[in-house]
């Protein structure tokens, strides 16, 4: 099979976002974009020579094509091993754990994650390192770097592999392992978790859904929680992949996976539901008549995370993204935990990880993980409560309630403006953040400014530095909010606001109205309705 050098030039924008580079399906489709992208990965880490890479994606449209393309080139730069996902598929977490099980150099998984997928819709490429984590930033640098420099990538002449079945074969001189993507990951989650617990559980009645909203969990899902765990045949919905997650927005949230949502408020209520996203690590809580948002999510299983035998041993740290609830943090401080404030994106967690600071981390965005892999973990989050719930014999509800009478009561929101106009989005943090420090002091609606700054990091093991991570405004009283854009979006910009206040008793069950000094104070401070002429955020969550 001859290696053949294709001229190229750099595509302008390759620059990788939140997480992983995330454009239009029908650009990463134009010929040498996906190539040129992909060559600028094997350029930044000193090539691919003698390496072994995880590859696998979580099945949208143009993920089988990629993963050939992706094949061929790693062939043609001398990889000796692709450890590759039957199908080309693999959801993010079993990616990370693949790599780490392996001791491979690093892994591609293809998805945009909770964007919706198809022709029309989104694509998305992401490099993870040997630790099995999303690249840190010095590579994700290095990367544009290389991107913005080529001027030819090496790909193979040779026919598309068969990835429909799990056998190890060659393409060139490169060995192509396609595995089952599902068997390694369900064997880890048995050992972090009681399964007999969670079976007996399940043998008892307890009813059970989780929407795999037709994207990559579904065959997990069908495994673990029917198959080993014995839950109902059916218990999971929307369980088979599509390319398009027919037709539907793959995150697990109250507005996109709305029919799971409004059936655990329903009169047949099952009592536990999950969902998961695209890529597989995301996850939604509900109980019967009840929605954990993914903060409190993240302080109930650090609080009660020595009833899972994986983390018996105890918790030795919990980090949070900045704009992420404080919840946690009052765990952490009743247990005598350090807790830690990363920048949004799960590669800020990695080094904490490795440096064993913290046991459990978790993002407002439906992400909780732990040190198990290096992503956050969808099905992960659902097994934790599934073993909680079963330890404790306690619902939902019930927990929630028992964790907030002992810690108090986060109250928390995120308001997105979606596809905003991006120099007007732009404009505003702009302006904000140059009256940032004349704002302590000042009067926003019926809150007062106490403190206001831009957040930014010093990773506490390499000293690594990202600055302008989002704007943190804080209220007397304790209440706060966080502005940032968006670094996953692919059209305009996405502003995101997060709101925040703490009650030691609540009362009360709505959010956005416990909400509604912080959120007139935040329009008070930054005019986000003049500036991006909406009227009301597009998502709340
Ligand atoms: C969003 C979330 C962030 C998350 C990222 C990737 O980023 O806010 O918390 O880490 O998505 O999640 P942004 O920059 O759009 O706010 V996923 O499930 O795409 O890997
Ligand atoms: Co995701």
């Amino acid at each position: 099979m001859q290696v053949k050098s294709v001229p190229t030039k750099p595509v302008e924008g390759q620059k990788p976002g939140t997480s992983g580079l995330r454009k239009k399906t029908r650009q990463f489709m134009q010929p040498g974009y996906l190539e040129n992208f992909v060559q600028a990965i094997w350029n930044a880490i000193g090539g691919v020579s003698g390496k072994t890479l995880v590859l696998g994606g979580d099945g949208r449209f143009f993920n089988d094509r990629a993963a050939q393309i992706i094949l061929r080139m790693a062939a043609a730069s001398g990889a000796a091993r692709v450890i590759v996902g039957q199908g080309a598929l693999l959801s993010t977490p079993a990616a990370s754990n693949l790599i780490r099980q392996r001791g491979a150099d690093g892994g591609i998984i293809l998805s945009a994650s909770h964007n919706p997928g198809g022709a029309d819709a989104d694509f998305g490429v992401k490099y993870n390192t040997a630790n099995g984590g999303p690249a840190p930033e010095s590579v994700t640098a290095a990367i544009h770097e290389a991107s913005e420099r080529l001027d030819h990538y090496l790909t193979l002449e040779a026919p598309d592999i068969d990835l429909s079945r799990p056998r190890t074969t060659g393409l060139g001189a490169m060995a192509v392992e396609v595995v089952d993507p599902v068997t390694d990951y369900a064997t880890l989650m048995e050992k972090l978790f009681d399964f007999n617990a969670i079976r007996a559980l399940l043998q008892g009645g307890y009813q059970l859904r989780f929407d795999a909203m037709h994207a990559v969990t579904g065959p997990y899902a069908v495994e673990i929680l029917e198959r080993r765990l014995g839950a109902a045949p059916g218990s999971v919905i929307n369980a088979t992949p599509l390319p398009d997650f027919g037709q539907g927005h793959p995150d697990p949230n109250p507005v996109w996976a709305k029919p799971l949502y409004d059936a655990i408020f329903g009169p047949d209520a099952p009592d536990f539901a999950a969902a998961s996203d695209g890529d597989g690590d995301r996850n939604m809580i509900l109980g019967r008549g009840i929605y954990v948002g993914p903060s409190d999510s993240l302080a109930v299983l650090a609080a009660n995370a020595h009833l899972c035998p994986g983390y018996a041993g105890g918790v030795r740290g919990v980090a949070r993204s900045m704009p992420t609830s404080r919840a946690v943090d009052r765990v952490a401080a009743a247990r005598g935990w350090s807790c830690f404030a990363t920048p949004t994106g799960w590669k800020f967690f990695g080094n904490l990880l490795d440096a064993g600071m913290i046991t459990l981390c978790g993002e407002e965005s439906f992400g909780t993980g732990s040190d198990h892999v290096r992503e956050k973990d969808g099905l992960w989050a659902v097994l934790m409560w599934l073993n909680i719930l079963a330890a404790t014999r306690q619902s939902v509800a019930g927990l929630l309630a028992a964790h907030w009478a002992e810690f108090g009561r986060s109250w928390y929101s995120r308001h997105d403006y979606e596809a905003v106009d991006a120099a007007a989005a732009e404009a505003l943090i702009a302006d904000l953040r140059a009256a940032l420090p004349d704002l302590p002091g000042q009067q926003a609606g019926a809150l007062t400014v106490s403190e206001a700054a831009e957040f930014a990091y010093t990773d506490p093991v390499d000293g690594s530095r990202a600055e302008r991570q989002g704007l943190e405004i804080g209220f007397v009283g304790g209440a706060r909010t966080v502005l940032r854009l968006s670094g996953t979006g692919t059209e305009g910009a996405t502003l995101r606001v997060y709101l925040e206040s703490h009650e030691a008793s609540p009362t009360g069950t709505d959010t956005q109205a416990a909400l509604a000094p912080v959120i007139a104070a935040v329009e008070a401070l930054a005019g986000i309705r003049a500036r991006t002429g909406r009227d009301a955020p597009d998502v709340i969550t």
